[in-house]
């Protein structure tokens, strides 16, 4: 069993889609639970793909495919990570900012916030903090979810708190912030009201942001 996991991951390093989806399928049959396919094959994959890249082992054009090979996955996993017809928590309005397009990590922890019952409304990447605040303002959504993957782009992020608290919604709108390079520490020192450390935590610091 254990030996499908590891050749999710094997084949998502080659970026074969078509393989990855193929034993993702496979995996699910043979009784493996939707998390430990996407924690032990998927992820474990990209982790190995961002330190290859860094070492210069992998290339764009090589990442791009993984990431690729990590959707054709999730296209599977997604429907069962979500639960339908939970009655909403409340909605969130979520993105990765402006000048960003890593989504991978934003659309895993959108996948976690509606599997736990949020109505997310995703924004996709490269977002400018007026479309995060207007969207939040428009939909009455009490939270904005930021992910950024570059440390050039985590500014953006206080440029959205600063945002929020300029439009006098800082009452009303709560922020948390989120993607490998975002700290804790980076996350008080913009203002933000909370940091999710990776996708489960996420959901439990915006129930807390909420109440529910
Ligand atoms: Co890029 N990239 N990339 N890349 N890429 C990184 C981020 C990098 C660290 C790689 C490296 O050098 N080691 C580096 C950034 C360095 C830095 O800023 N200091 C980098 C770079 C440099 C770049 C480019 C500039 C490269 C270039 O063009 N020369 C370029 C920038 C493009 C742009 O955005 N403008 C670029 C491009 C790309 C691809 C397009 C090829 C691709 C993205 C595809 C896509 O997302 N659709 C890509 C990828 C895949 C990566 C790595 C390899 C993997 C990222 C990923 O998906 N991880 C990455 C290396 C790495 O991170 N180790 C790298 C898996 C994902 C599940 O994790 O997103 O961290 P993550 O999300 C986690 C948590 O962080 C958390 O939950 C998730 C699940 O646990 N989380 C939140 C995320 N958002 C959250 C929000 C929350 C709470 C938690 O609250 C709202």
């Amino acid at each position: 069993m254990a030996d499908l996991l590891a050749d999710i991951t094997a084949y998502l390093l080659t970026g074969d889609d078509e393989q990855v989806s193929s034993l993702t399928r496979q995996a699910l049959a043979a009784g493996h639970k939707p998390k430990d396919i996407l924690d032990r094959g998927l992820l474990a994959g990209m982790a190995v793909v961002g330190e290859r890249f860094k070492a210069h082992e992998m290339y764009l054009p090589d990442v791009l495919m993984a990431a690729q090979a990590m959707n054709a996955g999730m296209e599977h996993l997604k429907p069962l990570l979500v639960r339908d017809g939970v009655p909403s928590l409340g909605k969130v309005v979520l993105g990765t900012v402006q000048g960003d397009l890593h989504d991978i990590g934003k659309n895993l922890v959108a996948v976690m916030l509606k599997g736990a019952g949020f109505e997310v409304l995703d924004l996709g990447s490269d977002v400018s903090p007026a479309r995060f605040v207007e969207a939040a303002r428009q939909h009455g959504a009490p939270v904005i979810g930021m992910s950024a993957l570059l440390t050039t782009t985590m500014p953006m992020m206080g440029a959205v708190v600063r945002l929020v608290k300029e439009s006098g919604l800082a009452g009303q709108i709560k922020t948390i912030v989120g993607g490998a390079p975002v700290t804790e520490k980076f996350a008080r020192e913009i203002g933000a009201d909370a940091h999710g450390f990776d996708a489960a935590n996420a959901v439990e610091r915006v129930r807390a942001l909420i109440g529910r």
